[in-house]
C-alpha cells in the first residue's frame, strides 16, 4: 500500500472537487482544501484567488502534492481564462517550485484535443501522443497547462500527470459520455494512482471510466496503476432510446469535443 499523502485540492468547491472530497480521504489522504469560493461545510477551507501568490503558497506550504482542479470549467472569453486558467495555473506552479512540493496532478481534459475526430468503424483508439487540438479557449488553456507541466518538470523536477478528463458526473447524460463517461468511484481511482505512481516525471492520461465505447486508449493511465471499475454502457439503452443513435455526419458529435466544437458563439471577437 503506497503511503498516503497530504494533498492541497484546488477547486474544491466544484463538482469534480465535491467527488474527490467525498471518496479520497477513504484512501487515506489528508486533503486541505482551497477554493476562491467558500466550500460548503467545510471551514477550514482556505478562501482565495489563483492570482494571490502569497496565498497560494502558504496553501502549497508542506503538502506532498496539489490536485488542481481549480479555474473555469467551460468556454469564456478569452480574457477571463487567460486569468484563471492560464495565469491562475503559472501562479500555482511558481508557488509548488518555491515551496518544492514534489507533485501536482492537474485537471486537464478532452477539449485539449476536442477537435480530433472520433475513432468509427474499428478505427485505433485516440493515443495519448495524439497532438494538440483545441475546441475552445477553454481547451487551449488546458494545452497550456500540460505544456507548463511539462516545462516544471523539465527545468525543476516538479512532476505531474495531466488527467485529460473526459465527462466525469454521477452518471452519463447524452451519448456522447457513453463513451468519455469517468464515475465518481473511477475518478477517485484514477486520481490515487496520479497521486501515488512512483516517477512519473510529466505523464498525460485520459480519464474514463472502461466504457464499452471507449474512444482512447487508457494504457498510460493504467501503467499508473489505475483500475477502472465502471462501464456507462449500464446507460446505453435508455440514453439510445431517448437521443439516437450517434450522427456521424454532425460536426459536433464526429469529434471528441462534442458541442465544444460548434457551439462557442466568440466569434467575431
Ligand atoms: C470539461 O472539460 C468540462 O469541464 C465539463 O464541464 C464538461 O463539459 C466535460 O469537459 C465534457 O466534455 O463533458
Amino acid at each position: 500500500m503506497p503511503a498516503p499523502r497530504t494533498v492541497l485540492l484546488t477547486g474544491a468547491a466544484g463538482g469534480v472537487g465535491a467527488m474527490l472530497r467525498d471518496l479520497l480521504p477513504g484512501y487515506g489522504h489528508t486533503l486541505r482544501l482551497l477554493d476562491m469560493r467558500p466550500v460548503e461545510g467545510e471551514p477550514d477551507a482556505i478562501t482565495a484567488d489563483l492570482a494571490d501568490r502569497a496565498a497560494l503558497r502558504e496553501a502549497v506550504r508542506g503538502v506532498d502534492a496539489v490536485i488542481h482542479l481549480a479555474g473555469i470549467a467551460l468556454e469564456a472569453p478569452f480574457e477571463k481564462i487567460l486569468a484563471a486558467n492560464i495565469a491562475g495555473a503559472f501562479h500555482l506552479y511558481e508557488a509548488a517550485r518555491e515551496e518544492g512540493v514534489r507533485r501536482i496532478v492537474f485537471a486537464s481534459s478532452n477539449h485539449a484535443v476536442g477537435h480530433t475526430p472520433v475513432p468509427r468503424d474499428g478505427a485505433p483508439l485516440i493515443p495519448v501522443g495524439a497532438p494538440h487540438r483545441p475546441d475552445t479557449f477553454y481547451g487551449l488553456s488546458k494545452c497550456f497547462g500540460e505544456d507548463l507541466a511539462q516545462l516544471y518538470w523539465d527545468r525543476h523536477g516538479l512532476e505531474t500527470v495531466s488527467v485529460r478528463i473526459g465527462s466525469c458526473c454521477p452518471a452519463p447524460v447524452d451519448v456522447r459520455m457513453l463513451s468519455l463517461w469517468l464515475s465518481p468511484a473511477d475518478c477517485a481511482r484514477l486520481f490515487h494512482a496520479a497521486l501515488t505512481a512512483e516517477r512519473v516525471g510529466h505523464t498525460v492520461v485520459y480519464g474514463s471510466s472502461a466504457n464499452t465505447r471507449l474512444w482512447w486508449d487508457l494504457t498510460s493511465a493504467r501503467a499508473l496503476g489505475y483500475e477502472p471499475q465502471d462501464d456507462a454502457e449500464v446507460y446505453a439503452p435508455a440514453l439510445l432510446a431517448a437521443h439516437g443513435e450517434p450522427d456521424p455526419t454532425d460536426e459536433a458529435q464526429a469529434r471528441l469535443g462534442g458541442s465544444f466544437v460548434t457551439d462557442p458563439p466568440l466569434w467575431p471577437y
